[in-house]
């Protein structure tokens, strides 16, 4: 207890004004850095406990704030697997990180302790990483006291995109056994990805160069390094990274990067836009991707999230076809209420395959994604992946094929799940697959582009007095509180033809957030606004 008093003394929590209180969101905890110093120690001890709860498997903490800017910064708490923290330890990060002095701080680490059955004797592992943001030193320095003060072993493997922690969170706790993920090392996590993306392409050519906009974040350099480990005689692959520059904070996601992109709906503006040129961006941690091109005719015309998800379920589920495995196994997508209706259209009636709409963040897609034996989510906004269940890989694998279609499938499909990022949404390894389709199929983007044509859409930000009034039912695309509201919703969306809208409390702004899609973009508009009329 005295060294884990001493440690917070050191490193104190900031008292929120007006009697606030710190929240383990979707993001972890996310806010100005220099709040952050005391709740990255607190985030420490917890995932000591976790640790120590889970049998000594190595528990991950990411230091980043993703596409926030750079006076921002976050942390968060990564399982064994590499998924996301689990839902029942959010309250208890929580209740720790609001722990009103080092005394009371102390007293409820130990009531965890024996609340939860945790044994505090046995051995406890954490690795942890950061991004490029100049506050993310003196959180680390935090997080290494409470591993310290808690007799944690600790892995700082410095400077990594977000999906990197969580890739090597599994490669740790699966080392030496059969399920093993990869070595564990960045070098691991990159010798797996070019390994795999030149088993998936085989002698298909990738057509035309790719530039690829980093938001001025830590999925540059690790751009420029993963490039280095792609053997130049099997594979040519064109990439021109740009935004890429680290070393100076205040360009981190400005003007630039996946959010950008996808909420400004333009390409950023430097460096200029070469008419016709595959282009895609990675948000600030590397998580997200957004595909793009600008049109010589029809201007900036945007790939996102959906887009992606339903291109890769198209060709996954071709090739689960080709390989003759269509009867064996379940394909399914996930997306959220933000999809676009039409991309849930054509994966329903062109696709033929179900979609299930969860509530938005991302452990709740891939919760659901995991019950299919491959399951492919995205949120709109870019940040997703494709997961494949053991049964998946085994079949793969065990199947005899009867043809060379069928062989060239399977191969493809073996090959892909070494390629996709099974523990979270990865910018880098989403838009190797993206390439490794696009080259299958010999489709460009406009190629892509066509498979459905988008409901003209708007998403508008509205601030309210308490956005805590505001709670949803059925996947958030309806309000159950305050009273009367939906109604009133509904009685709007009615006078619109083949629309459809929903409100909900952001759970990362102060704000609400509306949404609205009809036939045309000026109806679009018009309903996102009277939404946000009933709603403010
Ligand atoms: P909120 O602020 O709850 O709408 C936003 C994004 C989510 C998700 C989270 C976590 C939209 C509309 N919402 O959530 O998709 O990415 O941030 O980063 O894009
Ligand atoms: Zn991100």
């Amino acid at each position: 207890d005295d060294k884990i008093i001493a440690g917070s003394a050191k490193h104190p929590i900031v008292v929120l004004e007006k009697g606030g209180l710190y929240k383990y969101g979707t993001a972890g905890f996310r806010m100005k850095a220099d709040l952050l110093e005391g709740v990255t120690y607190r985030v420490g001890l917890l995932a000591s406990l976790r640790s120590r709860k889970l049998n000594s498997q190595a528990i991950g903490v990411m230091i980043t704030a993703s596409h926030n800017p750079a006076i921002d910064n976050g942390v968060k708490i990564v399982d064994p697997q590499g998924d996301m923290l689990e839902q029942e330890w959010e309250r208890h990060a929580t209740s720790l990180v609001n722990a009103a002095s080092d005394e009371e701080l102390a007293k409820i680490y130990n009531t965890l302790a024996v609340d939860l059955k945790i044994d505090l004797a046995v051995p406890a592992k954490v690795v942890y990483g950061r991004d490029t943001r100049p506050s993310g030193h003196k959180l680390v320095t935090a997080l290494a006291a409470a591993l310290d003060a808690t007799e944690t072993e600790a892995v700082d493997f410095k400077i990594l995109t977000t999906p990197q922690l969580h890739y090597l969170v599994r490669a740790t706790n699966s080392e030496g056994t059969p399920l093993s993920y990869g070595e564990v090392s960045e070098a691991g996590y990159y010798k797996k990805l070019a390994e795999a993306f030149v088993r998936c392409l085989r002698n298909r050519k990738i057509e035309g160069s790719l530039v690829v906009d980093c938001a001025n974040g830590v999925g540059g350099p690790k751009l420029t390094e993963f490039l280095k480990y792609i053997p130049k005689d099997d594979v040519s692959f064109d990439v021109k990274v740009v935004n890429d520059d680290i070393l100076r904070p205040e360009v981190l996601n400005l003007d630039s990067g996946a959010d950008f992109v996808k909420t400004k709906q333009r390409a950023p503006p430097s460096p200029k836009p070469v008419p016709g040129v595959r282009s895609c961006s990675f948000d600030g941690d590397a998580d997200r991707l957004i595909y793009y091109w600008v049109d010589p005719d029809a201007g900036f015309v945007m790939l996102d999230g959906d887009r992606i998800s339903s291109l890769a379920a198209s060709f996954i589920g071709d090739l689960v076809e080709s390989a003759g495995l269509r009867d064996d196994l379940r394909i399914g997508v996930v997306q959220t209420a933000y999809a676009n209706g039409a991309s849930t259209n054509y994966i329903r009636q062109h696709l033929k395959l179900p979609v299930i709409c969860t509530p938005t963040g991302v452990k709740h897609l891939h919760h659901v994604a995991q019950g299919f034996d491959i399951g492919v989510y995205f949120e709109a906004n870019g940040h997703g992946t494709v997961l494949f269940s053991p049964d998946a890989v085994t079949a793969f694998k065990k199947s005899e094929p009867q043809s060379p279609a069928q062989k060239d499938a399977l191969d493809t499909l073996a090959a892909l799940a070494d390629l996709i990022n099974q523990t979270v949404g990865d910018a880098l390894s989403d838009m190797l697959m993206v390439e490794v389709i696009l080259a299958h199929k010999g489709w460009t983007l406009r190629d892509w582009s066509m498979t459905y044509s988008d409901l003209p859409n708007r998403l508008v930000r509205v601030e309210v007095e308490n956005k805590d009034v505001f709670r949803t039912t059925d996947a958030e695309r309806r309000l159950s509180h305050p009273e009367g509201c939906q109604a009133e919703i509904d009685a709007e969306v009615k006078k619109f033809k083949d629309a459809r809208s929903f409100a909900r409390a952001s759970g990362t702004e102060n704000a609400m957030r509306v949404y609205a899609e009809a036939a045309t973009r000026s109806e679009a508009n018009e309903l996102a606004e009277r939404v946000a009329g009933v709603v403010r």
